[in-house]
């Protein structure tokens, strides 16, 4: 059973805690909402408790999830009024996470939030225990809580320092591919079910797993591409969501080492739905994003599933959601591959440090493949013995390639 607690004037998201609920693999028997200010005691109103008690036993609800983020207290009283177990969104999105956390990273990551969750109901009983409001609800006291404390806090900097390993080491490849190999990096980011890991599919050609419920994806993909000749590496990740927990954010996206180290950052969104929902979404997108210390003049925006937009009054205002906040989208099906010509020029013409070099290179060792490898070989001329070839890339690199050339 679904429970939202709002403010007047607040859109209601319970259709967005269906989608969740029911990707964690429930089904869902009932919904319920309420306009009101927070009850210390249950988060919503007495009255409503008792309701939602009658409403659990004629449902045979076996669970009940909060939209609302519960403080401990409340969750536990809310328990013990409904005689189910009973969690909030974010309990809801760990759950989705750790049945989908494949990878080595997903799992510390989904047990890095745990841990940081756990801190926070600690400390929040710690509180409660020293204004000597328990009531028996921990039966250790004080010094145990204490001793619990500091348990979370050695496993959560274990944690973080196996997840500071595996990020040096993806920050490593990183370097080896940009300075070493001299290869642009592009990451596609936006809201869950946007459409990244189907575009990604169309410009990589590798897999990835779709299944049209939310956090489909969890662990980054990277791969290869090449964009109109250029070679490029293009990164999937993880989706956002709106009021995404902070230790949720803390744990899965500061660690989304690809977006922070991209060239050029695509962030997708559906433009099929309402505006309002876009709007919505884009916000909370965009927000991740600068939360992220993502420049706004390294994105370029991608409105997808344009074969689902009925009309062009509607294509229009799904566009003008984006401009209204300083983006110029490209509207393109990652689904039929609709406009992905358009998007590979604009992507081009955004590459930082984008040029073009003449070089004279033997015609006989691996410099021609090294080039070809990290960069767009226009031009390829024969010149007794020698070639001539006009490169664009990463102006670094191919500095770097002639410096080499004229020592040699
Ligand atoms: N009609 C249509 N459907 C699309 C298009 N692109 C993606 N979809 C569908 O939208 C759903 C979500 O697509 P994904 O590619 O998994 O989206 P995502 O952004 O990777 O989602 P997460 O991994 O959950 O963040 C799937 O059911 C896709 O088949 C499109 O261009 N047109
Ligand atoms: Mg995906």
């Amino acid at each position: 059973m679904l429970v939202e607690r709002r403010l007047h004037g607040e859109r209601s998201l319970l259709h967005e805690l269906r989608e969740l609920a029911e990707a964690a693999g429930y089904t869902v028997a009932a919904a319920v909402s309420q306009v009101r200010e927070p009850d210390p005691r249950y988060n919503i109103g007495a009255g409503k408790v008792k309701e939602l008690a009658q409403l659990v036993k004629s449902v045979g609800a076996t669970k009940v999830v909060f939209f609302n983020e519960l403080k401990p207290v409340q969750a536990y009283n809310l328990m013990k009024e409904l005689g189910v177990e009973v969690v909030d969104r974010f309990d809801l999105i760990l759950e989705i996470f750790s049945q989908r956390a494949g990878s080595r990273e997903a799992k510390l990551q989904v047990e890095l939030a745990r841990l940081r969750r756990e801190l926070s109901f600690v400390r929040e009983w710690l509180r409660l225990a020293k204004m000597g409001e328990l009531h028996g609800f921990m039966g250790g006291g004080e010094y145990a809580i204490d001793t619990y404390y500091k348990h979370v806090r050695r496993r959560i900097a274990r944690v973080e320092a196996e997840l500071a390993r595996l990020r040096a080491r993806k920050a490593e490849r990183w370097r080896r591919r940009s300075v070493e190999n001299g290869l642009y990096y592009i990451a596609l980011t936006g809201y869950t079910g946007a459409g990244k890991t189907t575009l990604f599919k169309a410009l990589t050609g590798q897999d990835g797993h779709v299944d049209g419920r939310p956090f489909a994806t969890l662990s980054t993909k990277v791969a290869r591409a090449s964009i109109d000749g250029r070679p490029v590496i293009v990164s999937d990740t993880v989706g956002f969501i709106d009021c995404l927990p902070p230790q949720l954010l803390d744990a899965f996206y500061t660690t989304l080492g690809e977006v922070l180290l991209a060239d050029l950052v695509l962030l997708i969104y559906d433009a099929s739905e309402g505006v309002a929902e876009i709007e919505r979404k884009l916000s909370a997108s965009l927000s991740v994003l600068a939360s992220l210390g993502v420049n706004r003049s390294r994105v370029l925006a991608v409105a997808n599933k344009v074969d689902l937009v009925g009309t062009a009054e509607e294509l229009e205002g799904a566009l003008e959601v984006a401009r209204r906040r300083g983006l110029d989208p490209v509207p393109i099906s990652a689904r039929y591959g609709t406009g992905l010509d358009r998007l590979k020029r604009e992507i081009l013409a955004r590459l930082p440090n984008y040029s073009t070099l003449e070089l004279t290179i033997p015609a006989d060792d691996g410099l021609l493949r090294k080039l070809m490898a990290g960069a767009y070989v226009r031009e390829i001329e024969e010149r007794g013995g020698l070639l001539r070839v006009v490169v664009e890339g990463r102006e670094e690199w191919l500095k770097a390639v002639q410096a080499k050339l004229s020592g040699a």
